[in-house]
Parts: structure tokens; C-alpha cells; sequence
């Protein structure tokens, strides 16, 4: 029998399909994990952008949580868009009550368009009491900025933020550069004794959606395959710029990454006259 490690996503619901659980959904498949699902809130939101949120009870993501802890041997965890402070107050206890391991933060702020995606009050919880339990945490520019409060500038303020935001707790930080300029994407990762640069390609003119969730849990994959925080984010790394190189078109906005750009043969036209996707 084939022995699949469980990884749960915690995150929100994406109708469009190319962000949170959905795109944690695929990831964990494309990398030949499991993957159990904690809803925490139903966005309305199509590739153009979010329109509403509609956060979840937190008793309600508490009472996912405990059945599944109870349930599975979840091997590691990573949480995406946690919508309110009570939320990741429920989300930091049960991943004490039940010792759950290997946890990936990735601290969603905000859509794209700037909608929202975690309460004033959760930013500042997440901070307290999400932090300290995490084995990394992967904000892009914009989260270590409002992690530590303030603007940063030059590869020097984004050193000091990553040492700030370490200091909070994680054993691993990686702060994506990938919102930054310049012709390659560089994000910076500390582990509390060095730093370490990860360069790739800039991507110039693609949209894409789904990117930072892809790539944490890409990282929990990973852990949960059994690697060393620095070689899940390294393959991490190289699974997104793939993806992301071959994402395409559904819809009038945001293209959505390709994570099984490797498996099947392209589909060809068959006899039946479907509209493809992408407009
Ligand atoms: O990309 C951040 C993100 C995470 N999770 C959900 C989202 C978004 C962005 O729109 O909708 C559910």
C-alpha cells in the first residue's frame, strides 16, 4: 500500500479556484502528498478581483480542526487567509492542543486589489501567538513591512526585517521579493544564523494568481516529505517558477499557475466544439 503523507491547509475559499484551498489542493497533489482542507472564510471573488469575504465562525474552523487532528496523522500544516483575530486565536490554540508539526505561515494580508483578507486585530495576533509556533513564514515585501511596521527601502531594511520577524518567534523566514523590481526575483531567507539569497528570473507581464499560496504549501509538501526547512524551500521555489512560468488564462484577469504542467500530454480538440478557457 502507498504510504502519502497528510499535509492540512488551513485557508479560504477562492470560487475562481486559483488561490487558497483550491490552489493548496493542487499543490499537494502535483506533489504527491494529501491534503485535508480547514475552511476558514468563502471569498466572492472572480481573476479580476475579491469582491466580499465572508469569514467562517471561528467555533466552526475550531470544530474542523479537532476532527481532523483527531482523525489523521497530519504531518504538516500551512495556513493561508485566516480573516479575523479570533480565527487565528482558535488556529494557534489547537495547533497546541494537538502538537500539530511543521507549521508554514504564510501571512495573507490582502488580495491583489488590496481587499482585506485578515482583520487589524488578526494581524496583530498572528504576530503574538501564530509566529512563535511557526517553522517558516513567507511574507512577500508587502507583509514583512507590515509585520515590522514600517516601509522598507533597500536590501538592507528587508535584512533587518527578516531578523525583526525572526526574533518573533519562527525557526525560518523567507521574504519573497518577488512584488520587488529589477530583472531577477530575489527572496531572502534567514534561519536565526545566516542569510541566504534565492534568485530566479523575473517573470515580466504575468498576472498570476495563486502564487504565495502555491509556494507555502509547496514548502509544507516538502516538510512533509520528509525535508530539511531550507531544501522544501529551495524545491519549493523551483515547483512555483514552474508553475507560474506555464500559468494560463481562465478568465478576463489573473491566470491562474499550472501546477501539472508535467503530467498529461496538452489537451487536444476531440470532436465535440468546446469553448477553451481563457478569453
Ligand atoms: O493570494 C492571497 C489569497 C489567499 N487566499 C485566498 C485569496 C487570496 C487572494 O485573493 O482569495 C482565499
Amino acid at each position: 500500500m502507498a504510504r502519502i503523507p497528510c499535509v492540512l491547509s488551513i485557508a479560504g475559499f477562492d470560487p475562481s479556484g486559483g488561490a487558497g484551498i483550491q490552489a493548496d489542493l493542487k499543490t499537494c497533489a502535483a506533489l504527491q502528498v494529501y491534503a485535508a482542507t480547514v475552511v476558514t472564510a468563502v471569498t466572492v471573488q472572480d481573476t479580476q478581483g475579491v469582491r466580499k469575504v465572508f469569514p467562517l465562525p471561528a467555533s466552526l474552523v475550531a470544530a474542523q480542526l479537532d476532527a481532523l487532528a483527531l482523525d489523521m496523522a497530519l504531518v504538516a500544516v500551512k495556513t493561508g487567509m485566516l480573516a479575523t483575530g479570533e480565527t487565528v486565536e482558535v488556529v494557534a490554540a489547537k495547533v497546541r492542543e494537538h502538537s500539530l508539526p511543521r507549521l508554514v505561515v504564510d501571512p495573507v494580508f490582502s488580495s491583489h486589489d488590496g481587499f482585506p483578507l485578515l482583520s487589524e486585530d488578526g494581524i496583530e495576533a498572528l504576530r503574538r501567538l501564530l509566529l512563535p509556533l511557526a517553522m517558516v513564514v513567507t511574507p512577500n515585501l508587502l507583509e514583512a513591512e507590515t509585520l515590522v511596521g514600517h516601509p522598507l527601502q533597500d536590501p538592507s531594511d528587508v535584512r533587518a526585517a527578516a531578523k525583526e520577524i525572526w526574533s518573533l518567534g519562527p525557526r525560518v523566514v523567507i521574504v519573497k521579493g518577488g512584488h520587488g523590481e529589477g530583472p531577477s526575483a530575489v527572496d531572502l531567507v534567514y534561519d536565526g544564523q545566516a542569510f541566504l539569497e534565492l534568485a530566479s528570473p523575473r517573470l515580466q507581464g504575468v498576472a498570476a494568481h495563486g502564487t504565495g499560496c502555491t509556494f507555502a504549501t509547496a514548502i509544507a509538501a516538502f516538510l512533509a516529505r520528509g525535508m530539511e526547512p531550507l531544501e522544501a524551500i529551495r524545491q519549493a521555489k523551483e515547483f512555483v517558477a514552474r508553475a507560474l512560468a506555464h500559468a494560463f488564462p481562465v478568465g478576463r484577469g489573473r491566470r491562474p499557475l499550472h501546477h501539472f504542467w508535467a503530467w498529461w500530454p496538452a489537451p487536444r480538440e476531440g470532436r465535440v466544439d468546446i469553448p477553451w478557457a481563457g478569453v
